[in-house]
């Protein structure tokens, strides 16, 4: 992701603006803009200030140590435990019999753990992952599916001060492999399987030819979740509930100190080898309770549900660590989507009475694709608050899922963060900020956010440019793990010698200031000398009534430098109509076309269009448009380890390669 282009030149428009309604502003968490003021005025002031809504065995020293950058120490000196302020404290409080999680499992299972029943959950684990010789310091790797034992797992080892790695349940034994022996983990928590779409996910299967490769690992503990034969070997396996049974019911929390690493959690790099992204303790908190509790305005009595698997960074800040430091019910869900129907999630939300729901654009563009329908079968009037993360969304999916999920009256934050930045850091704020479909709108209190060229001079409002960091924040990144060198490489030392965050991805500021996410620098595509972002020319696509989702990439053009290439799918009826020939492809072809030259201007214009059922997307959902350029440009496809379901690249290859578009 190198910086090595001007500005990006940005040329579609969204006008609407959607205002808070006075209702929600009156009750909302934050409602005068003098946060703001005061956070800018008095940056650690105003975290230190965040930090007092946690409790603290031992008070900082000093807020912030930014004199070895880009290595940041937050809350210097202060004794601060995870598990304390996500679940401990909560028990000495009314929360005590209040729910912490309320998990649903793919059958239909479901299961709540009040704070007092996970308090002693969590207790008697972490006391099992000491007698199996774990203490402050060592790496625990878990490898489960969405249950409760996973978010019981993460916050016993918290609590000990020994550092997790969670790999997504939908990696590789490869991928796990490699991740338990980046972080040299002395034990392994998995499951015997988990449910996908009504199958198994054979897990410990999947573990066990991990760790055969795994010099480090001990000692395996396994949880029974779909009950299938696995095989357990002696003096290294463990079952879950056999050692829960014997496990005694007290342990203390450790006073670990606010830079002691909380977390490892390993992310894909451009080259092959995942990067382990380092978080810590006090920052960390600070980071995502605040946000947790401002932007998804957080009220005593919401049911409260991000759909992120906890194997991904949405999952740790915004399923686990920011609502339960706030002692808010977080719901948890095993499964998928559309199993066993379509209407899964409208389903969950009725019958739990969801008040807040937090979801990735590339979900919402499934739910468009699937139609109206299936909300509509659904009374959807418990949500209040909508939010958005992962990607780019497009205006028409912003606009369906405020209309079709939130029924006109809920507000959406459309956050933007990273698995780097641990925290949300560009979001409106739902009792402040007016809604401009498909904009992220503006940087957090605190956050210091600009819009550079390649030099590092800010660019002009209305035009676009790269998305730095300026100064640091509680739940950054500290190092990536046992490679200092990497960490200095990759994010701070792109402007010379000042110490700025650089996040890879393109962004547009708007004349309110406003910020329109542009996606990932290394998509941007070159037409005759205009850089234009993927995100929009997809935007344009989506837009037209009879598309579904879009990925575009430039192609290599003689002339141009590089064309457009869009990689199509469309909307069930649509197919329908082809099918049955009441549509005519290259006619349909030609007209989204138009749209994109009437939506953008000509320099848009997509050379080729080609329809396919399926997109290649990472296992988080991301478009992998890489391996659409490869497709495109006739060559061998570059690295397909990430991708979600690497069957949906091959097909589609060989049909671009026949033509049968
Ligand atoms: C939280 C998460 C990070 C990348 C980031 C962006 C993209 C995330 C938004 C977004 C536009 C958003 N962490 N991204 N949120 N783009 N609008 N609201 O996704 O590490 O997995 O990915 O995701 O490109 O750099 S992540």
């Amino acid at each position: 992701m190198a910086v090595n282009r001007e500005t990006l030149d940005t040329l579609l428009e969204e006008n609407r603006i959607f205002y808070p309604d006075k209702e929600f502003v009156a009750r909302a968490n934050v409602n005068d803009r003098a946060i703001y003021d005061e956070a800018r005025a008095d940056t650690q002031g105003f975290w230190a200030k965040q930090a007092e809504n946690l409790d603290w065995f031992q008070k900082w020293d000093r807020v912030l140590d930014w004199d070895n950058p880009p290595f940041a120490k937050w809350f210097v000196n202060g004794k601060i435990n995870a598990c304390y302020n996500c679940v401990d404290r909560h028990v000495l409080t009314s929360r005590r019999t209040k729910p912490a999680i309320i998990f649903e499992g793919e059958p239909g299972d479901i299961r709540t753990l009040t704070y007092e029943e996970l308090q002693r959950e969590v207790m008697r684990f972490a006391n099992v992952l000491k007698g199996l010789g774990v203490s402050r310091g060592d790496r625990v790797a878990i490898y489960m599916p969405m249950i409760p034992e996973l978010a019981i797992a993460m916050l016993a080892c918290a609590r000990l001060g020994a550092p997790h790695s969670i790999v997504f349940g939908g990696f590789s034994p490869e991928s796990l492999r490699d991740r338990i022996n980046d972080a040299a983990a002395k034990l392994l928590i998995t499951a015997d399987g988990g449910w996908r779409r009504g199958k198994i996910v054979p897990l410990k299967h999947n573990a066990d030819d991990a760790v055969a490769e795994c010099p480090s690992i001990e000692s395996v503990v396994v949880v029974r979740r779909t009950g299938q034969e696995v095989p357990m070997i002696e003096g290294r396996d463990y079952w879950y509930h056999e050692l829960m049974e014997r496990a005694a019911a007290e342990c203390p929390c450790e006073e670990t100190d606010s830079e002691d690493m909380l977390f490892i959690l390993y992310t894909s790099g451009t080259t092959g080898k995942p990067k382990g992204v380092v978080h810590t303790t006090g920052g960390y908190l600070v980071g995502t309770s605040t946000t947790h509790r401002i932007i998804f305005d957080h009220k005593e009595d919401d049911i409260y549900w991000c759909t992120a698997d906890i194997g991904w960074i949405t999952g740790h800040s915004y399923v686990i660590y920011g609502p339960l430091a706030n002692g808010a019910t977080t719901l948890m869900f095993e499964g998928a989507p559309d199993w066993p129907q379509q209407d899964r999630f409208w389903d969950i939300i009725e019958r739990h009475k969801v008040t807040v729901f937090y979801t990735a654009p590339t979900a919402i563009r499934a739910f468009m694709k699937w139609g109206r329908k299936w909300p509509e079968q659904h009374d959807l009037s418990s949500l209040r608050l909508l939010g958005t993360v992962g990607e780019p969304i497009n205006p028409e999916a912003w606009i369906w899922y405020y209309k079709n999920i939130g029924g006109g009256r809920c507000p959406i934050v459309d956050t933007w963060w990273q698995t780097e930045t641990g925290q949300i850091m560009i979001s409106p704020l739902p009792g402040i900020t007016p809604l401009k479909p498909g904009s992220a709108t503006v940087p957090f209190p605190g956050i210091n956010i600009d819009v550079v060229d390649k030099q590092g001079n800010s660019v002009e409002l209305g035009k676009g440019g790269y998305l730095v960091i300026k100064e640091p924040w509680p739940a950054m990144l500290r190092t990536i793990y046992g490679d200092d060198q990497r960490f200095i490489d990759q994010y701070w030392s792109h402007f010379g010698d000042r110490w700025w965050y650089f996040a890879g991805d393109g962004v547009r500021r708007d004349y309110d200031n406003y910020h329109w996410i542009l996606g990932r620098v290394d998509d941007v595509i070159n037409v005759s000398g205009h850089r234009l972002s993927t995100m929009e020319v997809e935007s344009a696509l989506v837009d037209h009534q009879a598309v579904a989702e879009a990925a575009v990439i430039g192609k290599s053009h003689e002339i141009k430098g590089q064309a457009i290439s869009a990689f199509v799918t469309l909307k069930e009826h649509v197919w329908q109509e082809i099918r049955n020939g009441d549509m005519d492809r290259k006619e349909l072809q030609k007209a989204l076309k138009a749209h994109v030259v009437k939506k953008i201007g000509a320099i848009a214009r997509p050379e080729d269009v080609f329809f396919t059922a399926e997109l290649p997307k990472t296992r988080s959902g991301k478009i992998m448009r890489r391996l659409l350029r490869d497709v495109a440009e006739g060559r061998a496809l570059g690295d397909t380890t990430t991708l979600a379901d690497p069957a949906v690249i091959a097909k589609l290859k060989a049909q671009y390669e026949g033509k049968e578009s």
